[in-house]
């Protein structure tokens, strides 16, 4: 059976009444992509770069409602300084190819993690991505950049120490309040989170919104996932049993 067919399969199968809502995704396995290859690193990310134009493409056609994207760790910052500086040349490169696309897509793109820490350059390029695009009304791409989930949380705590000292929050902190704090704040939790490259971790992503999320993993690296993998992703889930802890 050729992708195609494949394609036009999954098309028959999903159900669009019962969509996850919001995916996220560990794009992981560049580099091995590349050294399996013989290829440099960055051609890793360049082809992942592809894979993220393709899986944009594919989530907005499905009707998601948000897709939230992990580029960059705040681990991330360890790797070599080459390959860093060419990582954080990648944002400018993606709007500057997919923003009429985007647009023409009516999809929203918003940035999750520490933007203050990021270099100037990465910060304008997202800014501007961001408004050129903040009108959209359809699916909301997330980008996770110098993202970390336990510094999340302790931003969210400092933050919320600092509305109680001004007197501003009543009572105890519930879950929902709780989650305001947060980068996801307003968004509902993932209902899926697909990760690639066959390693079966969290990695400080989204410790507090994966409470529930069904999981999904495949071997295949970033490079190599294709519209196909999502979709089987999004069939898998729906074929899954969700009872939040329930019988
Ligand atoms: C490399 C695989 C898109 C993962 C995908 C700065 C690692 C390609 C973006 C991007 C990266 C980020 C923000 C934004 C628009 C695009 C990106 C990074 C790495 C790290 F507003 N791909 N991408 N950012 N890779």
């Amino acid at each position: 059976m050729d992708f195609r067919q494949q394609e036009q399969e999954f098309n028959r199968k999903i159900d669009p009444q019962k969509l996850p809502y919001h995916v996220a995704i560990i794009m992981d396995g560049n580099g091995r992509w590349a050294l399996e290859k013989g290829l440099p690193r960055q051609e890793g990310h360049r082809q992942g770069v592809e894979t993220v134009r393709e899986t944009v493409r594919c989530g907005s056609e499905l009707g998601l409602g948000i897709l939230t994207l992990f580029a960059f760790s705040t681990e991330n910052w360890q790797r070599p300084a080459w390959e860093v500086n060419y990582l954080m040349g990648l944002p400018e490169k993606y709007f500057k190819s997919e923003l009429p696309e985007l647009i023409r897509n009516n999809v929203r793109v918003n940035l999750i993690g520490d933007g203050a820490r990021l270099p100037a350059k990465v910060r304008k390029a997202i800014k501007d991505g961001a408004e050129a695009t903040k009108n959209n009304t359809g699916m909301l791409l997330n980008f996770a950049l110098n993202y970390g989930s336990r510094s999340e949380i302790l931003m969210a705590v400092n933050n919320l120490l600092d509305d109680a000292a001004a007197g501003k929050i009543k009572g105890a902190i519930d879950e929902k309040v709780f989650s305001g704090y947060l980068y996801t704040a307003d968004m509902p939790d993932p209902d899926l989170l697909i990760r690639t490259s066959g390693e079966k971790r969290i990695s400080n992503f989204l410790l507090w919104q994966l409470a529930y999320s069904e999981l999904w993993f495949t071997n295949d690296y970033w490079p190599d996932f294709s519209r196909i993998h999502l979709m089987e992703a999004v069939y898998d889930y729906q074929l899954r049993k969700r009872r939040f802890g329930k019988v």
